[in-house]
């Protein structure tokens, strides 16, 4: 179900959260149910999670956000060349749509799409942008991106941009990476652009320093997702006997977050029970890091054209602007 709400030139389009819980609580009991326990990472943004991500961003050791943002800062001018004004920029995943900013002067794009799960997040920052880019048309879409996104018609046959950036496609297995990028070329449509966020594999030692930051807010992130399950599936985690763990996993090019069991425990979930020896872990998520060359093969692989690569001095972070091939 969907209900509309009007702000200036903002649509917010809400749907229906009951089924989100149910699909919350059949992942995480399917999850905790296997050999290796894990819960998907996409659980993580509750809206303290979702703040929380925040911090992250701000901290010294994490160099993607501020890296791709020094980017996007200093090729907008050459992204909105290669793109062309007047399309529909969607932006699934927007989080706080801070990134966006950079582009939208440049792009001039007519109509601006954020999505995101985190509707309370969403709407002040759909709102945000509404007010400060007066000339520009903004709906925003409530919606789980990994299930498809309804996105209205707009803007008649105006080519679509479909922005992904900060390395969420790294935290999708690859097989399925390849299938969310067909699934953001559906939505760009013939002829329409993808501009994804790609961070690049690098010295191990800053890989691993910007998962176990100094102030403790990467563990912080990692624990709050059993503060959520014991919030909203009544479950009785006990927080302090789990502790963050993540580190570079070279043979698979990925970082690995977990949580540890610091001791023998049983947690309850509803009517189920899990049983923990210390030293068991939950694999919470997996943070793939690829080449310039391997990403180009994902890419091919989902039907995509590489057209161009902006990337920084010291080659940490990539963006990639990709054509939905012709059939
Ligand atoms: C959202 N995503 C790209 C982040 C990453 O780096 O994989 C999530 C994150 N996990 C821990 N720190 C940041």
């Amino acid at each position: 179900m969907a209900n509309n709400m009007n702000n200036r030139d903002a649509e917010y389009r809400f749907y229906s959260t009951d089924d989100a819980v149910d699909e919350f609580y059949r992942e995480v009991i399917e999850g905790l149910g296997r050999h290796q326990r894990s819960i998907p990472p996409k659980y993580f943004y509750d809206s303290k999670g979702a703040l929380l991500f925040e911090t992250i961003c701000e901290q010294p050791e994490y160099y993607p956000t501020i890296t791709e943002l020094a980017i996007l800062r200093e090729n907008a001018g050459e992204i909105a060349a290669s793109v062309g004004a007047g399309r529909v920029l969607i932006e699934p995943g927007c989080g706080s749509c801070d990134k966006v900013r950079l582009l939208l002067d440049a792009m001039q794009p007519h109509v601006y799409v954020p999505v995101d799960i985190s509707c309370a997040q969403l709407q002040v920052a759909a709102a945000n942008i509404a007010e400060d880019f007066e000339w520009l048309e903004v709906h925003a879409v409530c919606a789980d991106i990994t299930d498809g996104m309804e996105i209205p018609e707009l803007n008649g046959n105006a080519g679509r941009l479909v922005f992904y950036p900060g390395s969420s496609i790294g935290n999708f297995e690859p097989d399925d990476a390849v299938a969310f990028l067909a699934l953001l070329a559906k939505t760009a449509g013939q002829g329409g652009h993808l501009l994804v966020g790609i961070d690049l594999e690098k010295d191990h030692a800053i890989l691993n320093a910007a998962y176990n930051d100094a102030n403790g807010v990467t563990a912080e992130f990692n624990l709050n997702v059993l503060q959520r399950i014991n919030r909203e599936l009544d479950a009785d985690f006990d927080i302090d006997a789990f502790s963050h763990r993540a580190f570079y996993n070279e043979a698979a090019s990925r970082i690995e977050m977990h949580l540890v069991s610091t001791c023998r425990q049983s947690v309850r979930i509803d009517g189920h029970t899990f049983d923990f020896g210390a030293g068991d872990t939950i694999h919470t998520e997996n943070s793939y890091k690829y080449s310039d060359a391997s990403f180009r093969r994902l890419a091919l692989a989902a039907g995509l054209e590489p057209v161009e690569c902006w990337t920084d001095a010291d080659g940490l972070f990539g963006l990639h602007l990709l054509e939905v091939a012709g059939q």
